[in-house]
């Protein structure tokens, strides 16, 4: 199958809220394939009216890469729809699990690929965050190409309230998920690539690469920090970072 019509697959899936195969069960393609399925799939939702609001980074934590079983830095588009505030129904999911993330909002567009060391220079403000992550594919199981033609999983942002960035120190920052206010995942920042700087180094590496600019008012998940957690019906999700506004989320049926 061509790219076109994979990207109309995993569109139609994620729209239904319900599971397809693995598109490399049937279909043999390549990284920069999975990219451009991404892109197209992306394309579909922007007919259908959403908004591109940023990009997420994804396998920036070992505790991700190995949870998943996949080695390489993902990324995939973040739009409207996808941005949650106070309540979320289940109904809108298939197996959502949530990841404990940090998220930048960028203060000027980027034209370059920027290192970690500039980084600073195009951050406005920092929050915390929680993603949910929800496989388009049977059993949450994919190869990288899978994924990545999955928008690398995106379903969900939430974030909690912006704090002016103003050259504090984000990099070591206790970071935990809880779910009915248990901790049940908990890491430091610097689990993401060692500094969550290099994670916006390396979107702005992606976002020139592939041609997709980060534009001021953009925001970057970082990633996650720790492994991934699955959620349910009448629960609440809290992610707390050192320091920020906790993020939360009450889910409904
Ligand atoms: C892919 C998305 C990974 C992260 O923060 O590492 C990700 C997945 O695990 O389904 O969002
Ligand atoms: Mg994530």
């Amino acid at each position: 199958m061509d790219n076109a019509t994979l990207a109309e697959i995993i569109d139609r899936a994620a729209l239904q809220c319900r599971t397809t195969q693995q598109l490399s069960f049937s279909n043999v393609y390549s990284l920069d394939d999975a990219y451009d399925i991404q892109k197209q799939s992306i394309a579909l939702r922007k007919e259908r009216g959403e908004k591109l609001v940023g990009l997420k980074m994804g396998f920036t934590s070992e505790a991700k890469m190995r949870q998943m079983g996949v080695s390489d830095l993902i990324w995939g588009r973040l739009t409207d729809q996808m941005m949650y505030a106070g309540e979320m129904s289940m109904s809108k999911f298939i197996h959502p699990r949530a990841e404990p993330e940090i998220c930048f909002l960028v203060s000027r567009d980027v034209e370059v690929e920027i290192s970690a060391d500039q980084a600073p220079e195009y951050v406005d403000s920092i929050c915390a965050a929680i993603e949910i992550i929800d496989s388009r594919y049977e059993n949450f199981k994919f190869s990288l190409e899978d994924v990545v033609a999955d928008n690398c999983s995106s379903a969900g942002v939430i974030l909690g309230e912006w704090q002016k960035f103003h050259g504090q120190e984000i990099n070591n920052l206790n970071i935990n998920l809880k779910i009915n206010g248990e901790v049940i995942e908990e890491g430091t920042t610097a689990n993401i690539l060692g500094n969550p700087w290099k994670s916006f180094a390396a979107a702005t590496r992606l976002a020139q690469k592939f041609e997709e600019p980060i534009k001021k008012g953009h925001i970057i998940m970082a990633g996650s920090a720790t492994a991934a957690k699955f959620i349910a019906k009448d629960s609440s999700i809290t992610v707390d970072v050192d320091g920020f506004e906790s993020a939360e989320i009450k889910v409904t049926e």
